[in-house]
């Protein structure tokens, strides 16, 4: 099978010099095949030691497990403790940051401040915080507490969730039972209630996930959120995307994980004239070059401009370039792999997180008391490790692309702005009113080996653009579309139809671009979907309807880990018809299937779309967002 469509990804794949024994994310896949069809159905359990028990889906052998669990039991628990997993993996992004939002305001974090005061009292008084006449920092010690709240026992609605969401969104949630009122609270209840012997019917179990999925949402955007606060809101920045932003002549460290909490200060850091100094005295004549990778990559590349060189899935392969001196991670989406691959070429692989070690990688613990300190050191790191690095080894792609990133739901709000001053919205609204935007279409989620990668998200965005349908993107889905070039003016002339090309071209010149907006606008990490759920719901409350009535519609069509399964389950939760491109573990249960593509639309309004081809899967949401317009009587 193909790799991947990322022509940087399969040059270096192709020309590498690590050596025949290097082993990718690739090469692994097909060395599982056949994969357990039990597994891929969701009919395997292992949550007992009487265990592992399987499921006959043809109905020769087993129909229960030794339990009596049946195969609508397992399939449920397995969806349910995924989504707990992907809440637990948000819940501790986020907890970190209102720990060093405490420390900063406390004096412990000197490297912290809040640099965009204008979110902090945007989101304080959302959450019903007093702003009249108190400082920054009394409105943001209360804010933390609250924040705080979210994650124990709070005993009411969470408000990061009630006060970002529509009244009809909070009413379904109520009359369901799924509102949680503990983001850690409701991932415990799901590995309670799925563990030996709790829950056994099906349908309660997946009620449990769904309620688990709105505390990850809550989770997100307290992160995002937070992240602004502390680092500043993302506004338009230009930058590049792929391989090609690596440079030989540059000490490259690339910086990859998901919190900004050590990247954006890295990011910061790699600026001073002492460093970049001693970059050049080991011999890099270009200094020092930080790059991104994953979601990392998006943050620093939101708010700094950072290169973006790539996408989760192709990691191993920034270090196959043989020029990355350094790859510092955080957590989540890091290969283990990429510290056997670091063994063939000179990288160092760097850990930072005490939750998040590696056997071949240097641990420098990351402390956010010191992180000034800390990043130097790191950095440092990097410079040393150039030294040693073995020009015979070198293999650069030279594909890169010209990205615009940077659009926050502010920013969206800032550019409408200059075409309404007084009613920002508006532009928006009537352009959908009129056609111009038959639709919004949120991609999100991640690549996988099972699709070449990129090849679903390329596919899809061409038809939906042709078709007028407005593009945002957050995770590697926004990777994706800033390595192949949809996030510039260019790609709006090419790609987008002619409705939607005139109101990107109209905006983008009242905003004194002077040309299109890109068709593709890049929200952020995949932390950063409630971005587009802030949108969504402002559009929502302009019109008078619930968000379920909007043609807008979401897609994972490369999904991989269970963060997407959570963010996939509030996508639905909220309104949203969402596309799966990959099928997940659910299909050996009919009745579990069936409540997620089906049952569930009349309770919420959103419900699962699995389609692994990428072009029935755009008719089919071209399908959904018409019957939408025409529910709100839009032709
Ligand atoms: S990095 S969760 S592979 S989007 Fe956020 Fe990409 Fe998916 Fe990780």
């Amino acid at each position: 099978m193909t790799q991947s469509t990322d022509r940087a990804v399969t040059e270096v794949l192709n020309n590498h010099k690590g050596g025949s024994q290097i082993q990718t994310v690739w090469d692994r896949y097909e060395a599982q095949q056949p994969q357990c069809g039990f597994g891929e159905l969701g009919l395997c359990c292992r949550h007992c030691m009487q265990g592992p028990c399987r499921i006959d889906p043809f109905g020769e052998g087993p129909d229960r497990g030794i339990c009596g669990a049946t195969a609508d039991t397992i399939v449920a628990r397995g969806l349910a403790r995924a989504i707990a997993g992907g809440t637990a993996s948000h819940s501790g992004h986020a907890l970190h940051l209102v720990h060093t939002l405490k420390k900063a305001l406390t004096g412990q974090a000197p490297d912290y401040a809040i640099k965009d005061k204008d979110k902090l009292k945007a989101v304080a008084a959302r959450c019903g915080i007093e702003i009249k006449d108190r400082s920054s920092k009394k409105i943001a010690l209360e804010l933390v507490e609250l924040a705080l709240a979210e994650f124990g026992d709070k005993g009411e609605p969470l408000t990061w969730a009630a006060s970002t969401v529509t009244a009809g969104r909070i009413e379904a949630c109520d009359k369901l039972g799924i509102v949680p009122t503990s983001i850690d609270g409701s991932i415990a209840e799901v590995m309670h209630r799925t563990t030996y012997g709790v829950d056994a019917d099906p349908i309660n179990i997946l009620l449990g996930g769904l309620k688990c999925a709105v505390a990850d949402y809550t989770a997100c955007h307290l992160a995002t959120d937070l992240s602004d606060i502390i680092f500043g809101t993302p506004q338009p920045v230009i930058s590049k995307a792929n391989l090609g932003v690596l440079r030989e002549e540059a000490v490259n460290i690339a910086l990859h994980g998901h919190n900004p909490l050590l990247s954006d200060i890295i990011a910061q850091v790699a600026s001073d004239p002492a460093l970049i100094t001693e970059a050049k005295k080991a011999g890099a004549s270009e200094g020092l070059n930080v790059v991104g990778i994953c979601c990392t990559g998006n943050e620093i590349l939101m708010r700094h401009g950072i290169p973006l060189a790539t996408s989760s899935i192709s990691q191993e392969v920034a270090i196959m370039t043989g020029v990355l001196d350094a790859m510092v991670v955080d957590y989540q989406c890091i290969m283990p792999a990429v510290a056997t691959i670091a063994e063939c070429f000179h990288t160092k692989v760097i850990t930072t997180m005490p939750i998040a070690k590696m056997p071949g990688a240097e641990h420098i613990p990351f402390d956010e008391e010191n992180a000034v300190k800390c990043a130097t050191a790191i950095i440092r790191q990097g410079i040393e490790r150039f030294r040693s690095r073995n020009p015979d080894k070198i293999c650069i792609p030279h594909e890169s692309s010209t990205a615009i990133a940077g659009f926050s739901a502010e920013a969206i709000i800032g550019a409408l702005s200059k075409v309404d001053a007084d009613d920002p919205l508006k532009p928006l609204i009537d352009n959908i009113v009129a056609g111009n935007i038959r639709g919004i279409c949120l991609f999100a989620g991640c690549n996988t080996v099972k699709v070449p990668q990129d090849y679903n998200y390329v596919e899809m965005v061409k038809r939906l653009l042709a078709e007028n349908v407005l593009i945002m993107a957050t995770g590697c889905a926004s990777s994706a579309y800033a390595r192949h070039g949809f996030m510039t003016s260019e790609a709006t002339t090419k790609y987008a139809g002619e409705g939607l090309a005139a109101v990107l071209t109209a905006i983008g010149e009242a905003a004194g671009l002077e040309a299109p907006l890109p068709p593709v606008l890049h929200i952020g990490s995949c932390v950063d979907n409630p971005r587009a759920v802030d949108i969504a719901t402002a559009i929502a409350n302009k019109l008078g309807v619930d968000i379920s009535k909007l043609p807008v519609v979401a897609s994972a069509p490369e999904a991989t880990t269970e963060k997407a399964v959570a963010i996939g389950t509030w996508a639905v939760v909220g309104g949203l018809p969402t596309h799966l491109g990959v099928i997940p573990p659910v299909l050996g249960s009919k009745l579990v299937a069936e409540t997620l593509t089906s049952t569930v639309k009349d309770l919420v309004g959103g419900y699962f779309v699995i389609e692994p081809d990428p072009n029935k899967a755009v008719k089919a949401l071209l399908a959904i967002i018409d019957e939408r317009r025409a529910g709100l009587g839009l032709s």
